[in-house]
Order: C-alpha cells, then structure tokens, then sequence
C-alpha cells in the first residue's frame, strides 16, 4: 500500500466527540432577576477580592504614587492598563446609528459618541471575513489568506500563516485575559486564537434558536424551550457573564473583549416588539430616508460632500434566481423611485427596514446592558470601547437555511428576509454601493472610541482616514506592548496598520501612504484624499474624496497620471502581498520538508458535497494548496498537485499527499463526529501520510459555513 495511515489516538477521538453543554443564558429572560441578583453578589464579592488580593494592582498603584510624588509623567498605560473591548456590527451601514444621521434609537452608542470620538473616514474590507481577520491580526486579509489575491488561494476557507496569530495572543504577554461573544469566521477554533471563553454564534440562519452553536468550541445542546432565546440579547448574556466573571475571579487582569453581534445581518430576524416600534417608520420609502440622514450628517458636520445618486440598475451582487418567487411580490431588487412601487411593495420594502432597524435597535439595548455591567464592576472609565461594522449595509437578496414561510410574521424565525438594495442604499447614506463592493457604501462605517480614563475629548470627530487593520497596533500601543519580531520561530512581517492613539488626542492625520482594497474583483486605492476605485471588470474611476465621498465626479479621464501613478500603487501592493504568499512546496520523499510537523490544514471547501457519491476534497500544505482529490462511488480516486496549475493524476502514484475517508475502501478514514455528517465548521480530524517515507502529518479539516 503506498499510503499507509495511521489510526487516530483514541485522545484525539475523544476530542471530537461531541458533548452537549448548556449554559443558564441560553435561554435568557428566564428568572433573569434571580440570575442577576446572585451575580451582583459575585461582583461585590470580586470587587472586595480585587482589593484584598491582588499584589500586581497593589504594586502598580504603589509604583505610579511613588512616580506621582517624584513629579515624573505618569501614563495610564504604566498606572494601570486599560481594558478594551471592541464591538462589531454585521452588515450595519455607515448611517444606521444615530450619532452618524441614522432614525434607528441607538441611545447607547450614541452616549459613547457623546462622551467620545466618532471617526468619519473608518474603512473595513467589504465583508465578514476579511474584515474579521484584519481586525484581530493587524493585516490586510489577503496578507493572512483570509481573503483571494489573483492566482493566491484565499477567502472565507483561507488559513492564515502561522506568523499570523490573533491579538489575544499578542495581549497575553501583558496579561490580559480575552473573552469572545458572537460571530467568528475566522479560520481555527477561538480557543485556539487567544480567547480565554467563547460563544460562538455559528448558526447564522436562524436568530431564535442556540442550536448549532458554541460555547468554548464545543456544541451547545439547545433547551427543551428556547421560546425566549434571542441570539443579540444571548451574546450581551455571554459578554456580561464573562465580565461578571472577570469581576469574580479575575480582577486584578485586564481584559480584552471581543462582542460581534451578527445584528443586522440577513435573515432579518427580530423580537416583535422591536420590530413594532419601526412599523410605519419607513412607508415614505427610501429616498426620503436617504434625504433625511443626509440632512442630519450635514448639521452633525460629518462629511463634506454630495448625496450620491441613487443607482437604479444596481441590484443584489449574487443571483438566486428562485428567491424572488420564494418572496412574492413584494420583493424589488432594484432601488425603483419609490413612488412606482405598488402599495404591497411598499409594505413589504418598509416592513424589512423596519425589522432592520428593530435589530439594530435591539443590539444597542444589549449594549447598555454590557456598559451598564462595566460600570457596576467599576471598570467603565479605564475601559476602551470601540464600536464598528464589519462592512456596508447589504443589498444581497437570498432565501436559505430554513427558507421564507411568506405567511409567517415577518421577522420570525420561519421568515427570510434580507434588506435588499433599496433600503441598503438608504442605509450606506451618502454613499454609493454595497456590502462586497469597495466603493465608499462597501467599505465605509462608523468607529465610535469611548475611554473616559485615555480619551479627554468628548464629542468630537476626527477625519483621518483608518482602517481596520489599526486596531492591533492602537490596542497594543494602549496595553503598554511591543509587538513581537517572530512567532513561531518565524520572523512576523511588516505589518500596513498605523496607531490611532495620536488621533485620540487631537485631530490629526495619521500618516500612511496609502489603504488598499481589493474583493471579489472590486477593487480600490486611497493615496491622501484621492481615491481609485473599481468595480469587478470595470474600469477605474478616480475620485477626490475631500469633497466628493459620494463618488459622483470620475476624474479619471482627465486626469490620467494620477491614474496611473495610484495603479501603479495598487498593482505593487497586490503583488507584494502575492509574493509574501509564495506558491506552495509540498514535501518530496527524502526531502527534510517531509519531516512531520504539526498545523497542516486540510480543508473541506463548499463545493464538496457530502453525499457519499462524489467527494471533492483539497488539502493544504502549511496553508496552501497541495493537492485535491475527488471520490467516486466505486472508489476512483485522481488527485492532482498544485504547480502552479491544476494537473489531474491517477492514484497511486507516487508524491501524492491523499486524506483518509471514511467511505472508501482502503484509504478510509471516519468523521469523528455524531451522525453520518459534519456539520458546518465542524473540526474533523484526518491523518495524513508521505507517499515513500510515509511519515504521518497531524491534519484537520473545517467544513465551511454554508456546506455541507
Ligand atoms: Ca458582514
């Protein structure tokens, strides 16, 4: 047999196997009063304990009275480090708050801002994961593989290098501990990214229900009833149970906590009574919504520009040709002139921004609850809060998951709605596009910073151009820490993301030569206040963003060297990024490469189907593409090898990494996992071996969101 594979351990069986677990705050609302009462003993007990025990507070509080009396500057870093917690939205457009324009009730947010700073220029990267991963590593998501560059595998299935960890573990050193609460899509476990506690909010088709979620990476077993479970209202549960838990056990640490609602993303799924508030809100449609954010943008001075036109041919970025049918005829996938909708059309357009709003409205409840939390436990003022979205309102129409019950209350759990790109216009006021395209509307979004303690100013704007990937370098800088030259043994690149903390004092330009763009195609540079941007297969567009974010005036035409001289920056980008991901080497018999060693991820993408008739697996050597193989139903296998382009070989021959499976024959190998599929992101363990040397690498796979 030219492939022998090894048999699992019975440990890492074990570890697979999945164990129910349940946790008072999945079914919230239930003796909630009870609940909090015994927690508030908990907290005044921590609180005493911090006091009484805690050396390291008492020796940095001893250290900062002594350089206090000696006159010496005293920073908050070296008194006392901050915590931080960073809240992201999902699919929030860059004027749904009400500190930015927005009708939506936001008090709480709009407090922080008050008392704060809102950043009017804050760039995320089109889309959940991308964003994601540059804001916990500090990169451009195509440095880490967690989003494609041309001919560069990457995306939502990527595997970031390992000199890529994530900001817990960078934070560790200086001993703060981390808490996760809410969505992840990040590649690997959260434990495994830092995190000391983790509610994984997996299941993203249905808000009502905790099945198919996570706590600590391991399956939640949903209650009997779950009739009061709402999954904004159990991720503030999580967040404040971990605080209350820092609070116990914890309190002479900081913290770092990490809350990514998956408010307001698609299904739009709401509480009833949220969604009444919004009811008739929106029947005068969404032109004159878009006017009336854009009014109030320009009293609060916010920006200096135009109100883009609204682009009627523009509909959702994908086709699903039947969701129009699901949803009947209320449904428009263009943003018409409202006025030549039909009176259902309105109702039914109004009625989803009304169930927006009412998730948005709902998650700025839940945050009150967190501050409120904070200041309980007395850790408000030293706390940096930020608050972003992770892209721009969507305009993606689609019925999945459970599908659309047209005759169900829409908003509830057997509905499928999503905000369309007539409302998610109105949502990305004054900007063009959507949610996965890189004009301003894609990239755009508010960042609150909230620090009573390290931020003096309150209400203030700043208007320096940022980016996502700040937020590592601004945390560390923050917590007192200098990042580390390697990790794993591996020099840590340079990384493109610039400390905001100097615009926290003041309004100032941070210094940067350039923010980069590029998703699915689109694609986009700002140098300064100049801006080149494209849309998949169009041509550039250049755009001077000091007076014109609304993206109205092309100047590309009559200005081509500036053109070219943007291009040009982009094109150097790209391919540097491309260079630091070189083509991959898979191990050769003999080669020292073919030592075994751990972290090689075999990765199930979402075109495998997994119905035992036909298997299409790829497997990655250190994150890159190895090799694929496909599975018949009589066993034929082929695999091929990633040199530079795809070659089918047949199997066996020789130098070919294959993966066990479980159907098979003689390569088989099983899921460690109940029943007969894994589910979504389920880790599913498989070995694999060197053709001649047959040496036996650790290996694991992740079925991706949306499959199988
Ligand atoms: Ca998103």
């Amino acid at each position: 047999m030219l492939f022998p594979l090894a048999a699992f351990a019975s440990g890492a069986a074990r570890n697979w196997s999945v164990v129910g677990k349940t946790s008072p705050w999945v079914n919230r609302r239930v003796d909630r009063k009870a609940v909090e009462e015994r927690d508030s003993a908990r907290v005044l007990a921590g609180k005493c304990r911090q006091y009484r025990y805690d050396p390291v507070a008492f020796v940095l509080r001893f250290l900062t009275a002594l350089l206090c009396l000696a006159g010496m500057p005293v920073s908050a870093v070296e008194a006392e480090r901050p915590n931080i917690i960073f809240i992201l939205a999902d699919d929030l457009g860059y004027s749904d708050l009400g500190c930015y324009g927005g009708e939506i009730e936001t008090p709480h947010l709009d407090s922080l801002a008050r008392n704060g700073l809102r950043f009017t220029q804050f760039y995320n990267t089109a889309r959940c994961w991308p964003t994601r991963g540059a804001l916990l590593t500090g990169y451009y998501a195509q440095q880490i593989r967690r989003d494609a560059l041309p001919n560069v595998n990457g995306g939502g299935q990527g595997v970031r290098p390992n000199w890529a960890p994530l900001l817990p573990d960078f934070l560790k050193a200086a001993g703060y501990r981390s808490y996760h609460s809410g969505k992840w899509h990040i590649d690997g476990d959260v434990l495994a990214g830092g995190f000391d506690r983790s509610f994984h909010t997996r299941n993203d088709g249905n808000f009502f229900t905790v099945k198919g979620n996570l706590l600590d990476d391991q399956p939640i077993t949903p209650p009997a009833d779950e009739s009061n479970y709402y999954v904004t209202t159990a991720t503030a549960d999580h967040a404040i149970e971990c605080l209350k838990d820092h609070a116990a056990h914890h309190a002479g640490k900081p913290f770092f906590q990490y809350i990514p609602f998956i408010a307001p993303h698609f299904p739009l799924h709401a509480l009833p009574e949220d969604i009444a508030k919004y009811r008739d809100a929106y029947v005068a449609g969404w032109e004159a919504m878009r006017e009336a954010r854009f009014r109030r943008q320009q009293e609060m001075g916010i920006l200096n520009t135009t109100l883009s036109a609204l682009e009627r041919d523009v509909g959702p970025p994908y086709a699903f040709p039947d969701a129009m049918e699901k949803l009947g005829p209320g449904e428009v996938n263009r943003p018409l002139p409202w006025t030549e909708l039909t009176e259902e059309q309105r109702r039914f357009q109004a009625t989803k921004m009304a169930i927006h709003a009412a998730m948005i409205d709902r998650m700025d409840q839940e945050i009150g609850r967190v501050i409120a939390q904070l200041k309980v436990m007395g850790a408000f003022d030293n706390t940096l809060i930020f608050f972003a979205s992770d892209n721009g309102a969507s305009a993606e129409i689609m019925v999945r998951h459970g599908g659309h019950d047209p005759r169900a209350a829409p908003g509830s759990a057997s509905t499928y709605l999503c905000l369309g790109p007539g409302f998610s216009s109105a949502c990305n006021t004054p900007f063009r596009r959507h949610k996965t395209w890189v004009h301003e509307g894609g990239i755009s979004t508010p960042l609150i910073a909230h620090w009573p303690r390290g931020i003096a100013a309150r209400n203030e704007l700043r208007h320096t151009p940022a980016h996502v990937i700040d937020i590592v370098p601004t945390v560390l800088e923050v917590a007192g820490i200098q990042k580390p030259d390697a990790w794993n043994g591996k020099p840590i690149p340079p990384a493109p993301g610039r400390s905001l903390v100097p615009a926290f004092a003041k309004e100032e330009q941070i210094a940067r030569d350039s923010l980069w763009w590029l998703h699915e195609g689109h694609r986009a540079i700002r140098m300064g206040d100049w801006k080149l941007v494209a849309a998949k297969g169009d041509p550039w567009e250049l755009y001077n963003l000091k007076t014109d974010r609304a993206e109205q005036h092309n100047l590309a035409a009559r200005m081509t060297d500036k053109v070219k001289e943007l291009e040009q920056n982009w094109q150097q980008q790209t391919a540097s990024f491309a260079n630091l991901l070189r083509p991959p080497q898979p191990p050769q018999s003999g080669d020292s490469a073919a030592e075994p060693r751990s972290g090689v991820i075999l990765r199930q993408r979402s075109k495998i189907i997994f119905d035992r008739q036909n298997t299409r697996t790829e497997t990655y050597w250190d994150g890159k593409l190895a090799s694929v193989f496909t599975a018949g139903k009589l066993g034929a296998w082929e695999a091929y090898q990633d040199v530079g382009r795809v070659v089918i070989h047949p199997i066996p021959e020789p130098n070919h990494w294959v993966i066990e499976h479980p159907d098979f024959g003689a390569f088989s190998a099983r899921w460690i996992a109940p029943g007969d599929r894994p589910q979504t992101n389920e880790v599913l363990r498989i070995q694999v071996g060197a053709t001649k040397s047959q040496q036996e690498h650790g290996a694991r796979a992740v079925v991706p969101e949306g499959g199988p």
